[in-house]
């Protein structure tokens, strides 16, 4: 039986990795390489660490860990100024209806994000008093695909992994939920999340209705 829903922030709920991307391209043009949409995409759901490596593959450098501390600063700061003046407008569509409906059915709501920022976001469009858990980047030791975040909701809630659902947009991100042995809705398409249980492409698709009626195991 389904009792609660676990929510990735950013692609789920805000659309914050466009700041995230912008913040990232930032950094690596003055790094001095060109940094794309599509490279973006391997960032999305992963920590801000394994995110710079990443780039770094791309701009093929290799810093030493200070100066890699120091450039994650700086990207880090360029996204807080952006997400410092996002407001509730920002909800993604669907995404404030189905967490009133989740709540109105008597379903637990929980917050699985990696960011650190999740909180700052969180307060400026107002989505904070929705959450009867928040779990974020400052409370787990290790990123997605490792299920820490996604059990530590579980815990939380007071539920097993099986009466969880997880909704995710990133590839990692599907993955934890699986590892955590809980069922995931992915948002987006089948070339990332393909091992969803369900896919849909918005929030607004989504209804408790719906998730009872095509989770049923
Ligand atoms: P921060 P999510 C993730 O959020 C983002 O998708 C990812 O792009 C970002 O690197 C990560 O948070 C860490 O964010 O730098 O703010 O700590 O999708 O798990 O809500
Ligand atoms: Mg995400």
């Amino acid at each position: 039986l389904i009792k609660a829903c676990i929510f990735d922030l950013d692609g789920v709920l805000v659309n914050t990795a466009k700041y995230h991307y912008l913040a990232w391209k930032r950094l690596a043009a003055e790094l001095g390489f060109e940094f794309t949409e599509q490279d973006n995409e391997q960032l999305k759901g992963v920590s801000r660490m394994a995110s710079l490596d990443i780039l770094l593959g791309i701009g093929k450098l290799n810093p030493d860990e200070s100066t890699k501390q120091e450039m994650a600063e700086r990207k880090n700061n360029w996204y807080v100024e952006s997400i410092s003046k996002m407001d509730p407008s920002e909800i993604l569509p669907g995404a404030l209806e189905f967490l009133n409906e989740c709540r109105s059915h008597g379903l637990k709501t929980a917050l699985g994000s990696a960011s650190k920022n999740a909180m700052t976001i969180l307060n400026n469009t107002g989505l904070t008093p929705y959450f009867d858990a928040i779990i974020d980047g400052t409370r787990t030791s290790s990123a997605k695909p490792d299920p820490e975040v996604f059990l530590l909701g579980a815990e939380e809630l007071g539920f097993s992994p099986a009466e969880c659902v997880v909704f995710e947009d990133a590839e990692a991100g599907i993955e934890a939920a699986r590892r955590a042995g809980m069922r995931c809705v992915g948002i987006g398409g089948a070339e990332t999340l393909g091992k969803a249980d369900l896919l849909i492409s918005s929030l607004e698709e989504m209804s408790v209705d719906r998730l009872l009626r095509e989770l049923v195991v």
